[in-house]
This record gives structure tokens, C-alpha cells and sequence, in this order.
């Protein structure tokens, strides 16, 4: 909690937020203390009224102070929050089965994973008018052509949060990760597809290789990689640690960088090249959900333009709401990456579903983790 009262003491972004801020978050940490002991069932089984709760399970700090608290306001729905911190993470938690969450956020290639393996429904989209205000570059996406199951959460990019105070400017490509002057003093996500990707992109590769000497390749660069680091880190865990100097560099989220770069003049964010991912988050609603019609009542509130541009404007993620667009903060388009040149936009690599080939990806990770 101390980073949101930091955040908003500098003022900056303060205009945006609110008064609430502080009170929103307090609610979510309690409400995920909740999750934890609570009975996530008793929906709208026997056909009546759904009783008004609402189960969220997203990623860590990725909703805005007011997001949650708006929604109960406008519905009487009561939310928990609770939090995942990988893709796989969440597949996991949904085919153990009966998970009691109503809305979920998958990546954009987990969400053609589960509509294979059945753990997401279709949506009602004659619930969620609010669909409408998405833009053209976030619609009809190669996972979900449609939008049956899906609909977009955020979007960002994947890339190295350092300090260019300490260490100077970096050249644009990956190679930093891997240079031994920097041992100990770097970190990795603890992400499949996101590390295993880095090392493809630095050979060359594509994040979605399928050759599996391509994959070998990939692995050899990891097992080189892996004594110069200070670990594999959940999606948050890296930027306090860049942020007051303990890290030189991370591997990040880009919401993520963005904080820290508004708050210390010390960093800098890059995307590196030949390429580096840009990922789309979406929310679906769980084959087993207990409270389906609270859960098309919530993507219509995230999908309101006034929500969608407090979100972006508190999480730093990018927004596919076009509606939202014009009230994302001038201070936030203006950091560096942020708004990306077209020609960088279609330079960047999506993570696709690679199928049989899922398989080879984890057993890699998981061994360069356990050698
Ligand atoms: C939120 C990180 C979400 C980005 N903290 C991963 N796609």
C-alpha cells in the first residue's frame, strides 16, 4: 500500500485518481484476505437472482483505486479480489475445477488454450454494450476472431526496466541481460513464455518457435543466463527492487516500468530489439462461475470509457478502449514507450498458442529453474 500513498503524494497523476484511492485499496487487500477463507459458491444455480457478489481473480496491482469500489456503487455488487501471477498459474487454477471465480484475465494466447480445454464460456455480448468502445487493433484478435469468449483488460509491452544512471544507456537489444559486468544485479520473470521468449528473440528467433533446436538454442541461452541472475521474479517483484537502486536491471511489465520511471529520473524503459512481446490481457468468465450475469455487469463497467481511462491512468498499462483514449493522462502518453511509433507497434511479437509444442516451453523453464 505504500507505493499507491507514495504515488499519489507526488502529485503528478493525483488529478486523475481521487480522493478514493487510498480507500479502494485498502478494500481489495481486504477482500483478498476474504477470498482466502470464505465459500466462493452459491450463485445462480437454481435459476433465481444471482446473489450479488462478484469473484475476481486477476494479476497483482492491476486495477485502479476506484475500479472496484464504482462498480459496487453502480450495482450493489459486492467484489473479492484475488491474485495470480502467471498465465499458467491461472490454466492450472481453472482445470483443478470449480475455482469460484466469475471473471478471469488471461493473456491473449492462454485465452485460445482455454477455449480448447473448455475452462471459459461464451459471453452474452447483448449484456456488455459497452463492447462498442473497443478499439479496431483489439478486436477480432487472432485468438478469439470473434470475440466469443473474450474481451480486452489492458495491453503493454515486455521489456528492460534499468538504471541508466548507473550503468548508462543501453543499446536497444538483450544483450544486457546476459552481460556477466552485471551479475547478481539482474532479474528474469518467472514466466514461461515471457523468459523462454527473450532468449528466442536475443538468437534471432521467433517467441512462437516450434523448431526444437531453435528451443535447444534457447535453453543453452537460459542455462548461461542463469548465474548472472538474482532470480526469476513474479510480475511485480522486480520494479521496487530497480526503483531503489538494489536491481540494475529487470525484466518487466511495461505498467510496471512506467511507474517507476515517473517516480525516479534515474531509469529508463526499453524495448528491446530485433523484438520483444506485446501482449493483450482480456477477461473471460469461467465455464463454472458461479455468478455469470455479475460477470457480464463487471466487463461492461471495465469497458465504460470513464473506468477504462482510470484504470490506464492508475495502472500505466496501455488501453484498448478507444473511448478511453482521450482521457489518458498527458503526463503518462508523454513517458518514453509509452505511445508506440506504428512502425514499433507491428515490429512487436505476439505470444500465440504454439500447441503440442506448449509442452517442450514448460518442461525448458522448469528445468532451467530446477539446474
Ligand atoms: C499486471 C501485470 C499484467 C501483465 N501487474 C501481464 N500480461
Amino acid at each position: 500500500m505504500q507505493r499507491r500513498d507514495t504515488r499519489i503524494s507526488r502529485g503528478r497523476f493525483l488529478k486523475a485518481m481521487g480522493a478514493a484511492g487510498v480507500a479502494g485499496s485498502t478494500l481489495s487487500v481486504l477482500s483478498a484476505c476474504q477470498m482466502n477463507t470464505s465459500s466462493t459458491g452459491g450463485g445462480s444455480s437454481g435459476g433465481g437472482p444471482e446473489e450479488k457478489k462478484l469473484n475476481f481473480y486477476n494479476w497483482s496491482d492491476y486495477v485502479a483505486a476506484s475500479t472496484i469500489p464504482s462498480f459496487t456503487e453502480k450495482t450493489g455488487i459486492e467484489v473479492t479480489q484475488d491474485f495470480f501471477s502467471s498465465n499458467e498459474d491461472l490454466l492450472a487454477k481453472l482445470q483443478a475445477g470449480g475455482s469460484g471465480y466469475d471473471v478471469i484475465v488471461p493473456s491473449d494466447y492462454m485465452v485460445a488454450i482455454m477455449i480448447k480445454s473448455k475452462v471459459i464460456q461464451k459471453l452474452d455480448k447483448s449484456k456488455i454494450p459497452n463492447a462498442k468502445n473497443v478499439s479496431a487493433d483489439y478486436r477480432g484478435l487472432s485468438f478469439d476472431p470473434k470475440n466469443q469468449y473474450s474481451l480486452p483488460y489492458q495491453w503493454g509491452t515486455t521489456g528492460i526496466l534499468y538504471n541508466r544512471k548507473e550503468i548508462g544507456q543501453l543499446d536497444a537489444t538483450w544483450d544486457a541481460m546476459w552481460d556477466p559486468r552485471f551479475e547478481g544485479e539482474v532479474s528474469m520473470l518467472n514466466d514461461t513464455r515471457e523468459t523462454l521468449g527473450a532468449a528466442l528473440y536475443k538468437l534471432g528467433y521467433s517467441v512462437n518457435a516450434t523448431d526444437p533446436e531453435q528451443l535447444a538454442e534457447a535453453n543453452a541461452e537460459l542455462q548461461k543466463q542463469k548465474p548472472l541472475l538474482r532470480g526469476y521474479f513474479d510480475s511485480t517483484e522486480a520494479r521496487p527492487l530497480v526503483q531503489n537502486g538494489d536491481l540494475l536491471l529487470g525484466h518487466v511489465f511495461s505498467g510496471d516500468a512506467f511507474v517507476a520511471l515517473s517516480e525516479n529520473e534515474d531509469l529508463d524503459y526499453l524495448v528491446p530489439q530485433p523484438a520483444a512481446t506485446r501482449w493483450t490481457d482480456t477477461m473471460c468468465i469461467p465455464a463454472t462461475a458461479p455468478h455469470p450475469d455479475n460477470a457480464h455487469k463487471f466487463i461492461n463497467h471495465i469497458l465504460d470509457a470513464n473506468v477504462g481511462a482510470k484504470l490506464s491512468n492508475y495502472t500505466y498499462y496501455n488501453s484498448p478502449n478507444g473511448a478511453a483514449l482521450p482521457m489518458i493522462d498527458g503526463a503518462l502518453k508523454d513517458l518514453p514507450g509509452y505511445t508506440l511509433p506504428r512502425e514499433v507497434f507491428e515490429r512487436l511479437e505476439v505470444i500465440e498458442d504454439t500447441g503440442e509444442t506448449t509442452r517442450e516451453y514448460e518442461r525448458i523453464f522448469t528445468e532451467v529453474k530446477s539446474s
